[in-house]
């Protein structure tokens, strides 16, 4: 086992969902025949790991129609049925990224409520993409908590990219500005903007994000800004809400999910994918510089099966 596969290491962080959702509907199956029974007990077990019950009414009718068509009746052959739609649900949410744009720099604001891992996800990015050869800037736009400017500056440190900060209580928006300014006049590929958290039910610091985003617009007319969301793993269904107000407020162009080692919750992946139709950019595995993954839908299905 080594922590330097990639994907050894997501099937390390997918153990407990894993749990959750495959282990567990493996044992209900064996020895049984696919019946009414058999089938609400598994639509149980997935409603109960965060899979939402869209997606979970989409499995089970197609673990129905598909056993039918193949004349399938043994619960154990249910697996390759499961594995085979939730791979096709989180097809959905692969996407290309790319920084080619005419006008430098790409802008991503990193936003979400407190505490879901923005600050730790910029870091990451920042390494992501100076390892891919790709010139970084950080704003340092969270001026509200204390301490999160250092925290930030610390990992711009880390992986050698600039970063453009002010003091405590500076206004976000101004330093929005300035980063914006700063990384098109050095001719940074991309610009991570790190933004306070929030709780998504208080409507005054959503209109405070809004309006970074307008700023940084004045400020690179030309560049292309994305609203990357990231979630916590481990919040279950709330992610979705968060999704939908977030949205309203700056748009939402893709998903960070977090946090995903050690929670039993990463079924909600395919709960987003079924209901929301954003692209899940990266999946955060843990708190280290490398711990961020390009989500691929296939590799994580393969992962959530793997034995
Ligand atoms: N295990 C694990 N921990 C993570 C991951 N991402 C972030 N964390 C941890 O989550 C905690 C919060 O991370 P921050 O990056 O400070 O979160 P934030 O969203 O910037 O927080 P606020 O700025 O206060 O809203 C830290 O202890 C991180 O180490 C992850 O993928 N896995
Ligand atoms: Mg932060």
């Amino acid at each position: 086992m080594s922590f330097f596969n990639p994907f050894e290491k997501l099937k390390n962080s997918l153990a407990k969902t894993k749990d959750t959702i495959v282990n567990k509907i493996a044992q209900v199956v064996t020895r049984r025949k696919i019946d009414d029974d058999l089938l609400d007990e598994i639509e149980q077990i997935l409603i109960e790991a965060d899979v939402g019950v869209r997606a979970t009414m989409r499995l089970i009718e197609a673990i129905k129609s598909r056993a039918r068509e193949r004349r399938l009746s043994e619960g154990d052959e249910v697996m390759a049925l499961l594995k085979e739609e939730i791979s096709d649900i989180l097809s959905k949410e692969d996407e290309q990224i790319s920084l080619e744009t005419a006008h430098k720099p790409v802008v991503w604001l990193i936003v979400g409520v407190n505490g879901v891992g923005k600050t730790t996800t910029i870091g990451k990015l920042a390494n992501y993409f100076a390892t891919n050869g790709k010139k970084v800037m950080i704003g340092a736009c969270d001026t509200f908590r204390a301490a999160a400017i250092e925290q930030v500056a610390i990992w711009a440190e880390r992986s050698g990219v600039d970063i453009i900060r002010s003091d405590n209580g500076a206004d976000p928006a101004a330093v929005a500005f300035d980063a914006a300014s700063a990384a098109r006049a050095r001719g940074c590929d991309i610009l991570l903007v790190d933004t306070a958290g929030r709780l998504h039910t208080k409507s005054n610091l959503m209109e405070e994000l809004s309006k970074i985003k307008r700023v940084v617009q004045k400020a690179v007319p030309d560049s292309p800004i994305y609203s990357k969301l990231i979630l916590d793993g481990t919040t279950g269904q709330n992610a979705l809400s968060q999704v939908k107000v977030f949205t309203e407020a700056v748009g939402c162009d893709g998903l960070v999910i977090t946090k995903l080692d050690g929670t039993a919750k990463g079924g909600v992946i395919i709960a987003i994918a079924e209901e929301l139709g954003v692209p899940v950019d990266f999946v955060g595995v843990g708190e280290g510089i490398d711990d961020l993954q390009r989500f691929d839908s296939k590799q994580f299905a393969e992962a959530l099966f793997a034995s």
